[in-house]
């Protein structure tokens, strides 16, 4: 549970390697960890920091219709993909405003170039939102989770279903030991605006209740984690929900687990808070399939959590 997750924080500021990562930043981390998260106890959404529930549906839900592309985001009024989008016009030719290389690093540092930053992004998701062809050429990020997920593309030229796959093996072969989804397709890899974090996820049947484990290769303890924990414990509910079963476990395996030198403040801020009792989700009784899932079919009732934590995220 929660307390899991403040042990971690705690194990990595005392015992953490100092490593130097791909974004610039600096991050503290170590190698193989896992908590686990018992669902029936309530929903797992952190309650020693506000975490915005709203932005962690419209993600999944975006996941699960197989998209790809951030417009659908930028609609929900979802803004947690942009920087990776917006990179990719930025570096393209079509672009004609100021350099932005190294934008994440460099408008935290330079107040100037922040402005500059904020007015070119705010020009971006305009575009984004009212220009269909400039979407489809900068808003896609590629074969990235959504894609994985539902059209595996295979040496055949055909594509595979892998979620309508694993709801049909939940519910027609609950005993399995296949009920497996992978979003690392090595031959996408060099394809994606940025290779899947959450690399692979399982499901297990026992005693009429879903288990859910995912595999998740590189983990921002800090800002992605509490995200990644109520997606998947969402997906499982929404899984559960569709095939008649109860929510079990949802444990959470990660690799290269690590807080981000400017993020050691903040996590010292949440661990000097207190745990409160966890929400609850409600989900829409009538519909029957994940696939018909919309935000208005998706409640939290009872959450009640510490004042939101900010941080800048790492690109
Ligand atoms: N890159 C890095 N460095 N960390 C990540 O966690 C991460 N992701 C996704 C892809 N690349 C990543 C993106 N997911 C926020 C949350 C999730 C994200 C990206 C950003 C974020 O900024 N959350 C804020 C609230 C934002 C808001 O209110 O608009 C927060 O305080 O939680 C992990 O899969």
């Amino acid at each position: 549970g929660e307390k899991g997750y403040l042990d971690l924080c705690r194990y990595i500021l005392k015992n953490g390697t100092k490593k130097h990562d791909r974004t610039g930043t600096g991050t503290y981390s170590i190698f193989g960890s896992q908590m686990r998260f018992d669902l029936s106890e309530g929903f797992p959404l952190l309650t020693t920091k506000k975490v915005p529930f709203r932005l962690v549906a419209s993600e999944l839900l975006w996941f699960i219709k197989g998209d790809t592309n951030i417009q659908y985001l930028l609609q929900n009024n979802n803004n947690i993909w942009n920087e990776w989008a917006f990179k990719k016009w930025v570096e393209s030719d079509r672009y004609d405003g100021p350099d932005m290389t190294d934008f994440g690093i460099r408008s935290q540092q330079d107040p100037e170039f922040n402005r500059q930053y904020q007015e070119q992004m705010n020009r971006f998701k305009e575009k984004i939102l009212t220009d269909n062809s400039f979407a489809a050429t900068f808003g896609d990020l590629g074969n990235v989770y959504g894609k994985q997920w539902r059209e595996w593309k295979t040496s055949q030229n055909e594509t595979i279903d892998q979620l309508s796959n694993v709801i049909n093996s939940i519910q027609n072969k609950p005993d399995s030991r296949r009920h497996i989804v992978s979003a690392w397709n090595p031959e996408d890899v060099p394809n994606m605006a940025l290779p899947p974090c959450h690399t692979l996820f399982q499901f297990y049947v026992a005693d009429g209740k879903l288990s859910c484990q995912l595999y998740q290769r590189s983990a921002d303890i800090f800002i992605g984690v509490p995200f990644n924990i109520a997606s998947y414990a969402l997906l499982t509910y929404m899984i559960a929900h569709e095939c008649g079963l109860e929510a079990g476990d949802f444990i959470h395996t990660l690799g290269d687990a690590h807080i981000y030198t400017n993020h050691v403040e903040q996590v010292k801020t949440q661990l000097g808070r207190s745990i409160r009792p966890l929400p609850r989700l409600t989900l829409n009784p009538v519909k029957d399939s994940i696939f018909d899932f919309e935000m208005s079919d998706i409640g939290l009732t009872g959450y009640n959590p510490h004042p939101p934590i900010k941080a800048p995220i790492a690109v």
